[in-house]
């Protein structure tokens, strides 16, 4: 069976394994964990890092000798333990006074306060060392139509991540912004639902360089995509700086289940991918241990996150390895989509009668693909039994 160690780059955030269990209709099932000890546990469990909101460190509220405090003994347990912290990100939901949003709120002097919170945050995270930092819009959205006119909203969401990228050229940081899309929840519609939508927006800025994508494996389910797709169009931009792992089934809340309890399949297809393309940033845990669980069950679920990353690495390894499955590739014509179509240019494909005029449609479309062959090979490689 395979063991974690820190060459994996498992990491999890605070939140995660904090999490104590409060639902829109029910209270908490767990009590709250100390940041420290999170640290030693995760080490222990074998991650790499561990990764927090600026609230989950400093709650919010604290005086400046807390906020030191708190920082000093998170920064004393990751030096003994050996944790790394790569990413970091800003609550920018859980106060009343986000509930329209932060960057996008209507009001003026809550976007300025969102802006100063998040210049805080990125000083507390770059001190450290991460060099990416996570912005999922929690409550950048709206539910009641007029209430916001999104082209507007998006030019203030524009004007932030300028700003913020200012900031960071300014500072001389070693940090880019990765982008999380969500399509919904809290908000009834969240800006920048799927990754599509948010590597266009990219384009958009000032600094497009430093902004890429923090793709969630739920949240691109929850829209009804192929996470898998999402993230290999993400890396053919050069935009998959970070990637948030959990488990979704099918159009529900946001379920955040632990990696592979969700929709197994999806899951192969994503670490064969990830394995595949060169990615080495973190592979970061972003679930919520169910609330029926005590404390053995929070940090079996954080162990089970990263023992199902690495056994569907096993499998989709053996998959690649297959002669049989190496056959199967060739009769599906993976080989032929890898060819460009027109490499001798456009006037000789115009002047290629063999694809116009002679061309015999009706034989090109009885030729049979041969996936279902391929996709079977796949499947028993996934289930152990090749
Ligand atoms: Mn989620």
């Amino acid at each position: 069976m395979p063991t974690p160690t820190p060459a994996d780059k498992f990491t999890f955030g605070l939140w995660t394994v904090g999490w104590q269990g409060r639902d829109p209709f029910g209270d908490a099932t767990r009590p709250a964990l100390d940041p420290a000890e999170t640290v030693h546990r995760l080490a222990g469990l074998g991650a790499y890092g561990v990764t927090f909101h600026d609230d989950d460190l400093v709650p919010a509220g604290s005086s400046e000798a807390d906020r030191d405090a708190a920082v000093k003994r998170f920064r004393a347990a990751l030096d003994a333990a050996g944790l790394r912290v790569p990413m970091a990100t800003t609550n920018l939901f859980t106060h009343p006074v986000f509930k329209d949003g932060a960057f996008t709120a209507n009001d003026r002097d809550v976007r300025r306060h969102a802006l100063r919170k998040t210049v805080r945050a990125i000083d507390l995270a770059v001190g450290l060392g991460a060099t990416t930092y996570v912005a999922w819009g929690g409550r950048e959205g709206a539910e009641h139509g007029a209430s916001k006119d999104v082209r507007v909203a998006l030019d203030r969401l524009k004007e932030a991540f300028d700003l913020l990228g200012e900031y960071v050229h300014r500072q001389g940081y070693d940090l880019r912004f990765a982008i999380e899309p969500k399509p919904n929840e809290p908000r009834g519609d969240i800006l920048l639902p799927t990754v599509g939508h948010a590597l266009a927006f990219i384009n958009s800025l000032e600094r497009p360089e430093g902004v890429g994508l923090n793709p969630e494996v739920g949240h691109e389910q929850m829209a009804g995509l192929n996470v898998a797709h999402g993230v290999a169009q993400a890396l053919w931009h050069g935009k998959l700086f970070h990637i948030d792992l959990n488990g979704q089934s099918g159009l529900k809340y946001d379920q955040d289940l632990r990696f592979g309890a969700g929709d197994l399949r999806q899951a192969f297809w994503l670490v064969d991918l990830l394995e595949s393309s060169g990615y080495d940033g973190p592979r970061h845990f972003d679930f919520k241990p169910s609330r029926t669980e005590d404390a053995d069950g929070v940090w079996a679920s954080a162990a089970g996150c990263m023992r199902n990353y690495l056994l569907l690495k096993e499998r989709a390894a053996a998959f690649r390895a297959d002669p049989a499955v190496r056959e199967a590739l060739r009769a599906a014509r993976l080989d032929e989509l890898a060819a460009p179509t027109a490499a001798d240019g456009l006037d000789a494909l115009l002047a290629d009668r063999s694809a116009s005029e002679e061309f015999d449609v009706d034989a090109a479309a009885v030729r049979g693909m041969a996936f279902e062959q391929l996709d079977q090979l796949a499947l028993e490689h996934l289930l152990g039994a090749r």
